[in-house]
């Protein structure tokens, strides 16, 4: 029996990634490297620092940079995401997302977020959303990101139910590996795949029987 829900944020309750794709390629084409969308699948669900990290390693300039400067360039692009999120409102839900809150919130199904992104407070209150969840895991408080299971497990603890109790929803392959890790029943949500080792995949929220859901 499932007693609550988990939720990615990027990919399952909006879609931000297109503003990391273009704030990341500006930065990216400032230094010489150029990202195309196909890289972009494997910044998915990873942290601000470990991204650079792999976008630098494409460009084969792992060497190339202090850390100060790389803290620079990581703070240049989330500068130039965060004016991207300015103009975020509700209708910035994906599909089938608030009616899906709804019903959970209509169940009394405890809900947290375990999102890698430091913005993410900040993204659900421009969605109108905020209030639907009872914690926010701080990715700042993590020892290691997705696809360890740190995050997932945080988030359980803090809704004081087990990882066997919980339902995680990811759209990136290191957020389902996560889920996993943890021992939780993972709900996959794609646009076109390919998302391997999820228990049920989705194309959209309100696609899943919240009561079906809470038996599994
Ligand atoms: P920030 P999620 C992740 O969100 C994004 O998928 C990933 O592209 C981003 O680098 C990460 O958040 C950190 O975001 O720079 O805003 O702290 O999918 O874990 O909700
Ligand atoms: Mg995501």
């Amino acid at each position: 029996m499932r007693k609550g829900f988990i939720f990615d944020l990027d990919g399952v309750i909006t879609d931000t990634a297109k503003y990391h794709y273009l704030a990341w390629k500006d930065l990216a084409e400032s230094i010489g490297i150029t990202i195309d969308l196909v890289f972009n699948e494997q910044l998915k669900g990873i942290s601000r620092m470990d991204s650079l990290d792999r976008i630098l390693a494409f460009g084969g300039k792992s060497d190339d940079f202090s850390q100060a400067e790389k803290e620079q360039m990581a703070k240049k692009k989330n500068d130039h995401y965060v004016r991207l999120l300015e103009d975020l409102t509700p209708a910035d839900l994906l599909p089938g997302v608030k009616e899906f809150m709804a019903q959970a919130k209509a169940k009394e199904v405890p809900c947290a977020l375990a999102s890698a992104s430091k913005n993410a407070p900040v993204i659900l209150e421009k969605l109108g959303v905020l209030e639907d969840f009872r914690y926010i895991v701080d990715p700042d408080s993590l020892a290691k990101g997705k696809p360890d299971p740190e995050i997932f497990l945080k988030a359980a603890e803090a809704l004081a139910i087990t990882p066997q109790e919980a339902v995680g929803f990811e759209d990136a392959q290191a957020g389902i590996d996560a889920i996993n890790g943890a021992g939780m029943y993972a709900v996959g949500v794609i646009e076109e795949g390919p998302l391997t080792g999820a228990d049920e995949l989705v194309h959209r929220l309100d696609e899943l029987d919240i009561e079906q859901l809470l038996m599994k």
